[in-house]
């Protein structure tokens, strides 16, 4: 079996992998992903929205843009002590990283940036990882949010360049890998992924997985999100995809980015316990707990820790993460040289 970098994956074979018999794939998948993780452990991380709708951009999705009329009311930036509270309290339930989102399209430097690098610091001396979501972001900024203490930035490609066109068209796949590098950059650890369900062909599914794999060094975190369609928004009616399909792109994704957490985000209101265990099993290893995602409900938190416990899954601690902060990925050891 050869290790071939992974700049070198062709998206030939990507495809190879995601088209694997399930059976194959999954088998594949979970070796390759207990190779590089406890499989019995699942990281609990809170989401929280600072700052929330009237976004500018018209992200064919989300309930925040103000293109769209989808009833979420719009709020200014949170207060510091709103937000450390909020900090403690998903600590106390278990997350071990705490991520703030704002519906921005881009940061802008002023009174509410410095706001937001007072969050970051404060939540960081919890001993949380930290991690924000607030658009397009400058190298300066950028370094600015990592002396505050930030560990994560999550920026989503969302698609494949392909599809984007026909979700958004206020700003480029372009300027999002942009921003994705000055994070990366900045020391930060990038945060990115998408949404399945929006109305893509699988090839789409096979040229974002390509995309995420192919930055150099790999994300340290992906999120595969399963389109909420929100009324109002323009994929309102988009119909559900099966969790099979989400299985198939986590068993790619980790077989293509083998150190990478898997974040199994939104979406998972409405998938049954079984559904999440082949999404477990398949690589993903972390999901957002408490009944609100930033403006969309999720899970309770009695009904995630029944769920976990039923699986014998245990809540990852900080602790468990420490001796994979500084871990870049170079190689792909999952053997698809292998004929398929
Ligand atoms: N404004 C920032 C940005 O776009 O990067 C941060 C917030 S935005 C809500 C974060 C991500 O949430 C989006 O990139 C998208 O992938 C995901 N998201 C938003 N609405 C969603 C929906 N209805 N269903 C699934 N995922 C969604
Ligand atoms: C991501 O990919 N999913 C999370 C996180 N990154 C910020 C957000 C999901 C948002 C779902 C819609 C909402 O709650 O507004
Ligand atoms: Fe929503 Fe972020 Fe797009 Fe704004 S930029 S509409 S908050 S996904």
């Amino acid at each position: 079996m050869s290790s071939p970098h992974f700049s070198s994956l062709s998206t030939h074979t990507v495809k190879k992998i995601y088209y694997l018999p399930m059976m194959e794939l999954l088998y594949r998948a979970h070796n390759t992903h207990r190779k590089h993780f406890d499989p019995n452990k699942i990281q609990t991380s809170k989401l929280l929205s600072i700052k929330t709708g009237g976004c500018p951009e018209n992200c064919s999705y989300c309930p925040q843009s103000a293109h769209y009329q989808t009833g979420v009311d719009k709020e200014k930036l949170m207060n510091l002590d709103k937000v450390i509270s909020a900090a403690k309290k998903a600590k106390a339930e278990g997350a071990t990283r705490f991520c703030m989102g704002a519906a921005w399209r881009e940061v802008r430097d002023g009174p509410q940036f410095d706001r937001v690098l007072e969050m970051v610091s404060a939540v960081h001396k919890l001993d949380m990882e930290v991690c924000c979501t607030l658009g397009m972001l400058s190298k300066l900024q950028a370094q600015k949010l990592k002396q505050a203490g930030l560990y994560a930035y999550n920026h989503n490609i969302d698609c494949s360049k392909n599809f984007y066109p026909n979700i958004i068209t206020t700003r480029s796949y372009k300027d999002r890998i942009q921003t994705i590098h000055n994070v990366r950059e900045a020391g930060i650890t990038v945060c990115t992924g998408g949404i399945l369900g929006m109305g893509e062909t699988e090839q789409d599914r096979i040229d974002f997985l390509h995309q995420l794999a192919i930055f150099d060094p790999q994300p340290e975190s992906v999120t595969i999100n399963k389109l909420i369609p929100i009324p109002g928004t323009p994929l309102a009616t988009q119909k559900p995809i099966f969790t099979m399909e989400v299985v198939r792109v986590i068993g790619t994704a980790r077989l293509i980015m083998p150190k990478a957490m898997i974040r199994l985000s939104a979406g998972r209101t409405g998938m049954t316990e079984s559904d999440q265990f082949l999404c477990f099993f398949a690589g993903a290893n972390s999901i957002f707990i408490g009944e609100k995602l930033l403006t969309s409900s999720n899970p309770e938190l009695p009904h995630d820790k029944t769920m976990l416990k039923d699986l014998g899954l245990m809540a990852s601690t900080k602790k468990d993460f420490s001796s994979m902060k500084t871990t870049s990925v170079k190689t792909i050891d999952n053997g698809y040289t292998e004929p398929v």
